[in-house]
């Protein structure tokens, strides 16, 4: 190695590599009133290993838009109902889909009209009829880079854990998904204790490897459900689904013991960090509850009764 590199960068890297998670395939909505043509591409984009849903009536793409969440929209122009540019400029005034690539198909070989269709909210142009080979690496290196943008735009730089906005958009889904299934949900605010201390002591590095610490013990302990994010600083949020909570407090109650335990180290010296821990559940959804004011208050009591504990 050139430069040095920590364990901790190491074993994330390491993570990354071993991780069993397959990665999803690529989503692709079709919208075009022809059944015979869509039905085509969506074969074309099948074979390629993508997950393919067709909309023939371009009035009716909401619905599916929000459901199956594609990666990218493949959008006809001349429709009877409604063109295509109208629908994505409908599109693109939706905040959560802003920035979701749309690439028309089209037999139009106009490029001003092109253009103009671009200038609309569209991120390409493919014209029909298309070869396969060509419909399938446009749609794949658009997705490839749209996700990559995401995964960015999502995650927190010093941890890789989803950062503050994700969190919070994470926490009103996994919301609305408990109030549905009628499953418990529990969330947890962490908060590392006397981090000034830390960095005055030890020095604004040595709290960064901290911060990471505690990020890779999140990472390593919590379900592959539970999501995990970087809240502020030194302040991690925990989003525990189908989990009420007691089983909660004991989850986040293990993690404390066990960070508490961590030994570390700088400039030769050694020495071990506590977090206090803030915790919510919703089990009643009559009740009108904000799982972050909860938690917070809850945080806040940890604080005063002393630090290093776990409250509900
Ligand atoms: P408490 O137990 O009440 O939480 O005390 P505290 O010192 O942790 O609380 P406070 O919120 O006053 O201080 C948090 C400190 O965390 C302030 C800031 O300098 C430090 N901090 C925030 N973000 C980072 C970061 O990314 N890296 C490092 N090294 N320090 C950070
Ligand atoms: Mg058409
Ligand atoms: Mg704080
Ligand atoms: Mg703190």
């Amino acid at each position: 190695f050139s430069k040095p590199v920590s364990i901790g960068d190491l074993v994330d890297k390491l993570d990354e590599l071993t991780s069993p998670v397959p990665p999803e395939p690529f989503r692709v909505l079709i919208v075009d009133d022809s059944t015979s043509l869509a039905n085509y591409h969506s074969a074309v984009l099948e074979q390629a290993g993508m997950d393919v849903k067709v909309v023939n009536n371009p009035m009716e793409v909401l619905g599916p838009l929000r459901e199956f969440s594609p990666d990218l929209i493949l959008m006809d122009i001349y429709m009877p109902e409604c063109s295509g540019l109208e629908i994505a400029s409908v599109i693109r005034q939706l905040d959560s889909f802003v920035s979701i690539p749309i690439v028309y198909l089209s037999a139009e070989k106009d490029l001003d009209k092109q253009l103009s269709a671009m200038s609309l909210g569209g991120d390409d142009f493919l014209t029909k009829p298309i070869k396969a080979e060509h419909l399938v690496s446009s749609v794949a290196s658009r997705i490839q880079r749209s996700r990559l943008l995401h995964s960015f735009m999502v995650r927190d730089s010093l941890t890789g854990l989803l950062n503050h906005t994700a969190i919070k958009d994470q926490l009103e889904r996994e919301m609305a998904r408990a109030k549905r299934l009628k499953v418990p949900l529990t969330y947890a605010m962490i908060d590392i204790d006397h981090f000034k201390q830390v960095n005055d002591s030890y020095g604004h590095p040595a709290g960064d490897r901290v911060i990471k610490s505690l990020s890779r013990l999140l990472k390593q302990r919590l379900r592959e459900t539970d999501v995990v994010g970087r809240y502020g600083g030194e302040e991690f949020a925990v989003i525990m689904s189908e989990t009420d909570g007691p089983a909660g407090i004991k989850v986040m109650d293990e993690l404390r013991d066990a960070f508490s335990r961590l030994k570390h180290l700088a400039d030769g010296k050694e020495f071990s960090v506590t977090f206090s821990c803030g915790i919510a559940e919703v089990v009643h959804f009559g009740d009108a509850i904000n799982l972050g004011d909860s938690a917070d208050k809850a945080l806040y009591e940890a604080k005063h009764a002393g630090r290093n504990r776990v409250v509900l």
